[in-house]
């Protein structure tokens, strides 16, 4: 069996296998288990590291896929529509092999823990990635909310721990890395939050055209409309308002933040942007993957 290690700067994440899991809510046995989980060609799974545009991807999908979540006559939580693989206990421990299809998952899980099943290359997976300085500096917010989250007293302190990967997921160049070297493995659509920014019509389009959906322009816009950051911002169920106390701490903060490009630009030093770019050429640079920074470029 593989060891697991503990992450020097936050107690209540463990490494396993090169990714770091949260101790009180995921188990190895459990986690291990999941390569078994039951896959059906129709399933979709949403994946994705944490911070990049996780709830949006949700929320597109929940619009595009009923008809209740677009004309509002259905109140159900983004979290029942595509529940999470690996937080069992949001999902209330559901069993996920009753649930009817089509069905729809979530998970921030890298390629090396995913269900094997997928590989069959009929279930769909969308894997959606944000600029690693805006993703970042997300998470380090995010942290005051995370009720589990060890906090960084400040923001260097976040930055060299994100570079380790002692967060959720661990590091992010691993993450995108594994997705992106066995993409043609899977049935997949990868997507940008950056051109979800600049043009989302065209990006849920993409979605919508690899799900088999077809949308009439009425019901385009709707979603357009719904899944836009003030309109998401103002929903509850999207603002994750609803989620346990023990989970999300909303009085320290919104879920919805801010939703924006480079605004890394306000927080990361020169001296942390330049690091991070020698860095990033170091691990990536052998990959044909451009991020959009800031916009306009
Ligand atoms: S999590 O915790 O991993 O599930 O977080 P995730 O949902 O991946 O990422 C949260 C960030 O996505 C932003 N967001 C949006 N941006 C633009 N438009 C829309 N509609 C939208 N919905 C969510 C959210 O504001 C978080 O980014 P920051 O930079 O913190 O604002």
């Amino acid at each position: 069996m593989a060891a697991i290690s503990p992450v020097s700067r936050d107690s209540n994440l463990y490494w396993y296998k090169g990714f770091c899991f949260i101790k009180d809510m995921m188990s190895t046995e459990f986690i291990d288990s999941l390569k078994d989980f039951k896959i059906r060609d129709d399933d979709v799974f949403l994946i994705t590291y944490p911070k990049s545009g996780t709830i949006w991807t949700q929320q597109i999908l929940s619009l595009i896929c009923s008809e209740g979540h677009r004309n509002g006559t259905e109140k159900i939580d983004t979290n029942d529509r595509v529940p999470w693989l690996e937080f069992r206990t949001i999902n209330a421990y559901e069993d996920y092999n009753i649930r009817p299809s089509p069905r729809m998952f979530v998970s921030h899980l890298s390629e090396t823990f995913v269900p094997r099943g997928l590989k069959n290359k009929k279930a769909k997976v969308i894997y959606v990635m944000r600029n690693p300085k805006d993703a970042m500096k997300s998470f380090y917010h995010f942290q005051d909310m995370a009720v589990l989250a060890e906090k960084s007293p400040d923001f260097q302190h976040f930055f060299e721990k994100f570079l380790d990967g002692e967060v959720f997921a661990g590091k992010w160049f691993d993450h995108i890395r594994g997705w992106y070297t066995h993409k043609d493995e899977y049935n997949i659509l990868i997507l940008k939050y950056e051109d979800m920014i600049k043009d989302l019509r065209s990006v849920v389009k993409q979605i919508s055209t690899f799900l088999g959906i077809k949308l009439d322009d009425e019901a385009m816009d709707i979603v357009v409309k719904k899944a836009s950051f003030n309109e998401m911002k103002k929903d509850p169920l999207a603002n994750k308002e609803n989620m346990p106390e023990d989970i999300i701490d909303n009085k320290s903060g919104s879920f919805m933040r801010k939703g924006q490009v480079g605004d890394w630009k306000n927080t990361l030093t020169v001296a942390q942007s330049e690091l991070f770019d020698k860095l990033f050429q170091e691990k990536m640079g052998d990959l044909s993957l451009n991020f959009t920074w800031q916009i306009p470029e």
